[in-house]
């Protein structure tokens, strides 16, 4: 049971699709205050603020918030909804780059809520208070859903019925793939390729940072270097590689860059009050912004992939669409006015301390998201009251251009920034982590709340992008990384090299990667059924053992598909790790060269060994999944190797298509054991 509730007026998102009617009256659950401490306001406008309060019982869980820091369980921290480009993933940051706004409140009562708000948004759930979850914003121009059911994941399938499929990727991005920022020639590129065909580790993707590029234009590859880049694209493909070029959100202001050009004369760029463009240094150095939220500005940038899909390209990554900013003019500006304010030192270390605020806070201020503005139908919308929706729009403007380019084909696309609503349009990555043992957890724990979210195609950096990984780091977390839809390892510029033939011997990384390969048919067949139903492809073990009290509080261990529970190795020189069964299991090793140990394990504790060399996983009672054999890329994969491993007597659904083509028809097959 799904309600709909309107405040003042709200700006339509696209995030629910569901079409329905807001009702009349107070929500069922917690209250609500707008402006002038008014309760239940849903008719005049309010004029300010906005809080929803709820009083919080000992045993309540809350869920969701997506791409959120911290736990599973979101209870006792505040998290802010404001898309950034936030590099330093520490414990302490309210906000990422996504702003999802959905939560379940799990416990004497349970119910989900959604709040459809463009704009920041706080949510404080039993920080400040322990037993208090407050919600709130500066305007009270919003629609709330609250969604009533018998348990959390009952509520989150209902959820996600009202936002619309998730977004399927063509099967080889279920491949593995390299990144690196960094890569700039086609010498850097091959042997990228070498360093992994040579040693025999799969691989079907490298992934194209901002140095492919002419001058960090979009849409323009570096000239000198690829004179021919079709061909370029084919020679990989050749090799059964494929090319993924980055996109960024900014667009380089420079006389007879034609994307530059068009825009200023289309009108398509974001504008000042005053109606010029509003310019932002970032990559490029100076740079305009693509108003995606217009509809004929979106339509021209979207058709700009086509420069580089005529080329063979068949997938993207969009970033820096939060949007992220180094500096404004007119932020210089500011800070120079406050430099000379100060010239005279008069205050001493209060004068260091002022410039030296101004000059940290250059970067993704605030301040530069007022300056310029949005024109939607007809209208002219300061950016901040719409910044979350920005990476969103950038990447349905994508999606919906490769429905014109080309008809029918699914294309690889994932988004830094995201919003709810986006999830139909792309994946995400989740930004620029580090080498760091408590990432790798991060990852785990941020999964189940994505795809509550309905954000299904999702990754981390494996390894991690800041700082310099070791081998058994990187080794755990490409362990773990099997089961991520996304399979990317990816670093920073100046960081250590990290791909998997870079650490001295590298058969441990070759068997690694090839259980993601082994897995595929699983892990694909998974993933469609998750999208077609629309249901989550990995949960808390909350969701899928809910009388369990032990269950419930487990944030290290997941529910990949229906049949497998994972538990990887997150700390390190750890010889295994503990886990928790819910029921009997079989406990599964994957190694190199197709093979692999099992043994049963009764329900309860246990300490399992997993050597660094190894894929652990559980496969739950009385179930049992394919394995195939290793293969270089996923087309490759021969499904003449299938064999089940698992409990006598089981049998699966396998779910599969062509992986191709976007009305491919999924095929289904039933097998045993
Ligand atoms: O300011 O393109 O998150 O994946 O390698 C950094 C360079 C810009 C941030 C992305 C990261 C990418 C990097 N980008």
């Amino acid at each position: 049971m799904i309600r709909k509730y309107k405040f003042g007026r709200p700006f339509e998102t696209g995030a629910v699709t569901a079409p329905m009617e807001a009702v009349q009256g107070k929500p069922p659950y917690g209250e609500i205050w707008c402006g002038d401490k008014v309760p239940a306001c849903e008719e005049k406008r309010p004029a300010g603020a906005f809080s929803y309060r709820y009083v919080l019982h000992d045993e309540d869980i809350v869920y969701g918030l997506g791409e959120a820091n911290r736990g599973i369980n979101k209870r006792g921290y505040q998290y802010v909804s404001d898309c950034t480009d936030q590099p330093y993933h520490t414990e302490d940051k309210r906000s990422l780059y996504g702003a999802h706004n959905f939560i379940v409140i799990s416990g004497r009562e349970t119910f989900g809520l959604f709040f459809d708000y463009p704009s920041r948004m706080t949510f404080d759930i039993g920080y400040e208070q322990t037993e208090r979850m407050t919600v709130s914003c500066e305007r009270a121009d919003l629609y709330l859903y609250v969604i009533e059911g018998d348990s959390a994941y009952d509520v989150v399938k209902q959820f996600r019925k009202i936002i619309g499929r998730s977004y399927i990727p063509p099967k080889f991005a279920f491949g593995f793939g390299q990144s690196r920022w960094g890569y700039r020639t086609k010498e850097d590129f091959r042997h990228v390729a070498d360093g992994y065909r040579s040693n025999r580790i799969p691989l079907d993707m490298i992934y194209m940072d901002i140095d492919y590029m002419q001058d960090y234009k979009d849409f323009t590859v570096n000239e000198g270097e690829y004179p021919d880049f079709a061909a370029f694209v084919a020679e990989m493909k050749e090799r059964g590689i494929r090319l993924i070029p980055i996109i960024d959100a900014g667009v380089k202001v420079e006389e007879g860059y034609p994307v530059y050009e068009e825009g200023v004369r289309g009108g398509y760029f974001c504008k000042r009050e005053d109606g010029s463009e509003f310019t932002a240094v970032v990559w490029p150095g100076e740079t305009h912004f693509p108003d995606f939220l217009n509809e004929k500005a979106a339509r021209w940038f979207g058709d700009l992939y086509r420069g580089l899909t005529d080329q063979g390209i068949e997938g993207f990554w969009n970033d820096m669409n939060e949007p992220a900013i180094f500096y404004s003019q007119e932020g210089v500006r500011e800070l120079q006015q406050v430099i000379s304010s100060c010239q005279e030192m008069e205050h001493g270390m209060e004068d260091v301390r002022r410039i030296q605020e101004k000059a940290g806070s250059l970067a993704n201020a605030g301040a530069d998201y007022k300056r310029f503005y949005h024109a939607v139908n007809g209208q002219m919308i300061r950016h901040d009251q719409v910044h979350n929706l920005y990476g969103y729009h950038m990447t349905k403007a994508a999606a919906e251009a490769f429905g014109r380019i080309a008809p029918n084909r699914r294309l690889l696309l994932f988004s830094r920034a995201s919003y709810i609503g986006m999830h139909r349009y792309g994946g995400i990555w989740t930004g620029d982590n580090h080498s760091w043992w408590s990432h790798l957890l991060l990852n785990l724990k941020m999964l189940p709340s994505l795809n509550m979210c309905g954000f299904l195609y999702v990754g981390a950096d494996l390894g991690g992008f800041g700082a310099d990984a070791t081998r058994e780091l990187l080794l755990r977390w490409l362990a773990f990384g099997v089961f991520t839809p996304l399979m990317r390892d990816h670093a920073a510029l100046g960081t250590r090299d990290q791909e998997a033939y870079r650490f001295g011997d590298t058969e441990a990384f070759r068997g690694i990667i090839e259980t993601r390969y082994r897995l595929l048919p699983y892990l694909y067949s998974e993933y469609l059924k998750a999208a077609y139903t629309d249901d989550m492809y990995c949960r808390p073990l909350a969701f899928v053992y809910p009388e369990d009290d032990f269950a419930r509080g487990v944030e290290d261990q997941l529910i990949i598909g229906d049949e497998i529970m994972i538990a990887p190795v997150y700390t390190e020189h750890a010889k295994g790790r503990y886990v928790y069964l819910p029921e009997e299991m079989r406990f599964v090793k994957l190694k190199k060269d197709n093979y692999y140990i099992e043994e049963t394990l009764e329900p309860g504790h246990h300490y399992v060994e997993v050597a660094v060399d190894e894929v652990p996983l559980f496969i739950r009672a009385g179930k049992c999944i394919p394995l195939v054999d290793a293969a270089q890329c996923v087309e490759e994969i021969d499904r003449q190797t299938m064999k089940w491993i698992g409990f006598e007597g089981a049998s699966y659904e396998r779910y599969d298509d062509d992986g191709v083509h976007a009305d491919s028809r999924v095929r289904r097959t039933v097998d045993s054991m």
